[in-house]
């Protein structure tokens, strides 16, 4: 049965809403397949607003790998802003997809990408809007599946009332298994309806499915253990990782934007994972094993890319992409690939070790010295060892001496405030740091206008990390040491004037601690949360945190558990965690040691460079990290086409 498009009923509303760009659809290379001629259906959807969900790699390479296959269609759908969402409700039009204007409830699967925990109510919004039942109990044959990906979907306890199922890690190999099961299923008559389709994505092992596994509770509160309820069902749901990055050169088409966005340029991703151990960092645990694309692999990505998008920046994107073995040998080839062109370069925040001023001035031989990023991430030498972030002072005020007199003037320094075992000292050094950078820079430079802006972010411990059993610090705690720190920067007038201090309050890092490390109960915080008008959560603007304290005070509390009880409370060796029962692939016991160490403040080698240090990755998943160096060199290009961004004279002969 074919399915209309709802644009006839949405264009009138459009003048109404502000950017309305964003809901028309037809970018540059996006896909529209025939309804009729499809065995399966997939919806994506980045739980944000456009401007920050088209730019998601993630996204993009499902979509073009599901639209690859000849009977299998892929739409994307982004959240709706406020001011639509009331007009949608108003005049009846569904959630729709922005490709052919698709209603999403009438797609096989809803696959959901979650970067962050705070996209949890745009999906209730989505799904109500869609007028998909917005629990998974209550949903029929009728209902897409709506599975959820991504990062934060790594414990999706918390959202496990509202989704079908959920896919731990790399999604390029799980989206072509799960199109197959579906396909089959549908030729087969649906046999045995969604519990039947559910339970065969379960068997594969690799698909988790909330609803058949039952969660009990101790008395105080702490969950005494995860069964499994029902038959075919495994007890622990591994991750995916696709290991042969080169031959998945995804997206190959990426999409660009009609409307303003985040992230206005071409992403290559050159390698995936990371070793460093850095032990806050959920992505860098849950990616492992680190696994390189070939300095050949990533030419022709960035070649291509250029050629189908007309962008003029590549950012060469990774966890921490200056760690690449070849890195120098990727961005030299590509500097002399484009010089003299339009096309830029950029590298997202380097750390201050592997970075180098050679590779700084090959990124920005095409384009300007703005600001140099780098994450020390803590103020003092102490609690980077807690953390793990091997930076010495002298290394960053080397670094960036080197940055300074070689044309530099300006530098952007990243830190988390409220790490396990800080204090305001830890906090404090900070002041000292930047203020230290601001003087070596006008050494090296022997100019008065340099500027260093340190931005600081709340810490969350994340499941899956050696921090997963600590304390929250408390948001009054936070406030208060980032006040002090902003008195200690004040202190001195003449280096102040020069140093930005960029940071947000705790308190929407309690609430993202909450929906990260929650468990069940916390779902129903979420829909509380929805129901009373909660919307667009990652936006300051939108946010409410009285509206999440409240939710969580009238449903956590019936039940003996509150908001500080998943948060600031630490946890306990013995205890269960609401996502034990799903395998990253690192060893629990390796966990809690490198938790004792971090106490200790004993670092852990990258075990890029050193011998293995047994966190389980490999092994759980019979394989090794795969680095290089391979000693090739990026060749420069072939002529490019006309009408290609690469706009050199010397290569397109015009
Ligand atoms: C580029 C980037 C951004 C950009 C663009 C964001 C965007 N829309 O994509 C900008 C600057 C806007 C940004 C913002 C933020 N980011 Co950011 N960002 C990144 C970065 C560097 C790359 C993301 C990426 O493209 N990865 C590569 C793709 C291929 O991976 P992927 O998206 O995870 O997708 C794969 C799988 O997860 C899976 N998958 C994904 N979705 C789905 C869905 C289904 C159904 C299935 C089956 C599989 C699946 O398949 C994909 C292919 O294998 C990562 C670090 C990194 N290297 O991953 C951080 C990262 C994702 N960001 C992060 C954070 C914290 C943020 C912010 C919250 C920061 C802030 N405080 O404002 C915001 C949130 C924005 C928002 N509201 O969504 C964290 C997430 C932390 C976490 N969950 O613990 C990361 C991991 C960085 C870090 N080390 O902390 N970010
Ligand atoms: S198993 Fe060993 S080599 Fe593999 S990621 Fe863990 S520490 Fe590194």
């Amino acid at each position: 049965m074919s399915v209309e498009s709802v644009f006839p009923a949405l264009e009138p509303l459009l003048p109404r809403v502000s950017k309305p760009v964003q809901y028309v659809g037809g970018e540059l290379n996006a896909t529209v397949k025939d309804w009729d001629s499809t065995a399966v259906r997939w919806c994506l959807m980045y739980p944000d607003a456009y401007e920050v969900g088209l730019p998601n790699q993630g996204v993009m390479i499902l979509y073009e790998i599901l639209n690859e296959l000849e009977d299998v269609l892929a739409e994307r759908t982004y959240t709706v802003w406020p001011d639509l969402e009331a007009l949608m409700r108003e005049h009846g039009v569904p959630q729709f997809t922005v490709d052919a204007h698709r209603p999403v409830r009438a797609f096989d699967v809803l696959g959901l990408s979650f970067a962050t925990e705070l996209g949890y109510t745009n999906m209730l919004t989505a799904l109500d809007l869609a007028g998909i039942p917005l629990h998974a109990a209550d949903r029929t044959e009728d209902d897409p599946i709506v599975l959820a990906g991504g990062h934060a979907a790594f414990n999706p306890e918390p959202i496990a009332d509202f989704i079908d199922a959920a896919v731990l890690g790399d999604g390029e190999e799980a989206v072509l298994e799960v199109t197959d099961i579906i396909r089959e299923w549908k030729a087969q008559g649906r046999p045995g309806g969604r519990d039947e389709l559910l339970t065969r994505l379960a068997e594969t092992g690799g698909v988790y499915i909330p609803r058949f596994y039952d969660v009990e509770y101790l008395a105080d509160g702490r969950i005494q253990r995860v069964v499994p309820n029902a038959d075919r069902v495994p007890y622990r749901v591994f991750k995916r990782t696709t290991m042969e990055l080169d031959e998945w050169p995804y997206p190959k088409q990426p999409l660009v934007p009609l409307a303003e966005s985040v992230h206005e340029r071409m992403s290559v991703e050159i390698f995936r994972g990371c070793t460093r151990g850095c032990r806050f960092c959920q992505a860098g645990m849950i990616t492992r094993p680190v696994r390189e694309r070939s300095i050949e692999g990533i030419g022709a990505m960035v070649q291509k890319g250029l050629e189908a998008t007309g962008f003029e920046e590549v950012g060469l994107l990774s966890l921490s992409s200056a760690d690449h073995s070849e890195i120098a040998e990727i961005t030299k080839g590509l500097a002399d690939r484009y010089a003299g062109t339009n096309t830029g370069l950029s590298l997202p925040s380097t750390r201050v070790d592997a970075f180098n001023v050679d590779l700084a001035n090959e990124i920005s031989r095409n384009g300007r010295r703005s600001g140099l990023t780098f994450a020390p991430e803590g103020g003092s030498e102490r609690i980077r060892r807690v953390i793990n972030k091997m930076v010495s002072e002298e290394d960053l005020i080397r670094t960036v001496s080197a940055a300074f007199s070689n044309g530099w003037r300006q530098v952007k320094l990243y830190f988390m405030c409220g790490l396990p075992t800080e204090t305001d000292e830890d906090v404090l050094q900070i002041a000292r740091m930047a203020k230290e950078v601001i003087l070596a820079g006008r050494e090296a430079s022997g100019r008065k206008d340099i500027r260093c802006t340190i931005s600081i972010g709340g810490f969350v411990p994340k499941p899956h990390t050696p921090f997963q059993w600590a304390p929250q610090c408390d948001p009054d705690t936070v406030d208060d040491r980032l006040r002090k720190l902003r008195a200690e920067v004040n202190l001195d007038r003449g280096l102040a004037r020069n140093i930005g201090m960029r940071y947000h309050d705790g308190k929407p890092s309690l609430i993202e601690g909450l929906l990260s490390r929650g468990d069940r109960r916390v779902g129903r915080v979420i829909e509380r949360v929805w129901r009373d008008g909660g919307r667009l959560d990652g936006w300051s603007e939108h946010f409410s945190y009285e509206r999440w304290v409240n939710a969580a005070q009238s449903e956590l509390e019936p039940l003996g558990v509150s908001l500080a009880w998943f948060t600031t409370r630490e946890r306990e060796e013995t205890e269960v965690l609401p996502w034990d029962h799903l395998d990253s692939g690192l060893d629990k016991e390796w966990l809690w040691a490198d938790w004792q160490d971090a106490l200790s403040e004993q670092e852990q080698d990258d075990c890029r460079w050193t011998p293995c240090f047994d966190c389980g990755v490999c092994p759980a998943m019979n394989t090794d990290i795969q680095v290089g160096p391979t000693g090739r060199k990026l060749l420069p290009i072939s002529p490019v086409g006309v009408g290609s961004p690469v706009r050199n004279p010397s290569l397109t002969g015009g």
